[in-house]
């Protein structure tokens, strides 16, 4: 089955194991960045944040957790035989099925960001109430962009259409249309963050969800160029690291059951910090994923 579903012939994040017995979590890539057909892109991201993995530490001193007490799996990348978003989005369907009845907490490493739709597909028959917590320099609402409606600029606006529960919560967006910022002021789902700034407001927003279901979306974009220059559209007046862990450590006060890491175009940034970013946020993720029951 696992043979059909994924290729795990290349390297392996960390410690993780080959196998699902036991493991509480599930990583796959998606080796897909169909958008981007001039420069070498996102598709290579889930294969340089494995080849990096093994220069980081495994204890975490913010959240004083250590990934040797965790048993995660690494099931390789999925196999992609058509290379359109419709195809890749189901294969990114099946893939998170798979994980969900095998009881393994899914992160998925893209690729680019249309593929979470799929993943928010197979969540939602298990976790009806759902909501998403979007970090993005981007809004992502657009209803289509260049004539595709599964284009990563609207990878936001497909997720809300499968989510029963309709909720988005968008943290420190700074870039998007006019429209998009109208929306999420319009349906409160703007959440204000901002560099060196507390989480104040995403902690209020988060209250009335404290029993909810979480999927939280990360585009690598998010940060700041200066930090992670290895991403297809980087954007001014990002977030650093502790940014980041200041907003993980607010999650912890709620229940993540599944996120992604997308976004990461590791040829664009030869010094390879990017890449080393995008690992040491998936090593954050693991440690803060609930298990799934
Ligand atoms: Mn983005």
């Amino acid at each position: 089955m696992i043979k059909n579903l994924f290729d795990n012939e290349n390297a392996i994040f960390m410690g993780a194991k080959r196998s699902p017995d036991d493991c509480a979590i599930g990583i796959f890539g998606v080796n897909y960045d169909g958008t981007c057909s001039f420069k070498p892109g996102a598709r290579f991201g889930p294969e340089a944040i494995r080849q990096v993995s093994s220069c980081l530490e495994t204890y975490c001193p913010k959240l004083n957790k250590d990934l040797e007490d965790i048993m995660y799996v690494d099931f390789g990348s999925i196999l992609i035989d058509k290379n359109d978003s419709k195809s890749i989005i189901e294969s990114v369907k099946s893939a998170t099925n798979f994980l969900i009845n095998k009881k393994l907490s899914p992160i998925m490493l893209g690729g680019e960001h249309s593929i979470t739709s799929g993943a928010i597909e197979a969540l939602v028959t298990k976790y009806p109430d759902l909501i998403l917590v979007q970090l993005d320099a981007h809004a992502d609402l657009r209803e289509s962009y260049l004539g595709n409606r599964n284009s990563h600029a609207c990878a936001m606006k497909r997720c809300l259409e499968v989510l029963p529960e309709k909720k988005i919560l968008q943290v420190g967006i700074r870039s998007g249309t006019k429209e998009e910022f109208q929306i999420m002021h319009n349906n409160k789902q703007l959440v204000n963050f901002y560099p060196g700034g507390n989480t104040q407001e995403l902690k209020q927003a988060l209250l009335p969800y404290s029993k909810s279901p979480i999927y939280l979306t990360i585009d690598l974009d998010w940060f700041d160029p200066s930090l992670l220059a290895g991403t297809g559209t980087p954007e001014p007046g990002g977030f650093f690291w502790n940014d980041f862990e200041e907003v993980l450590k607010t999650l912890q006060d709620f229940k993540i059951v599944a996120s992604d890491i997308v976004e990461l175009s590791p040829e664009i940034d030869k010094s390879g910090v990017s890449s080393i970013v995008a690992a040491k946020v998936l090593r954050s993720l693991i440690l803060s994923l609930e298990n799934m029951q």
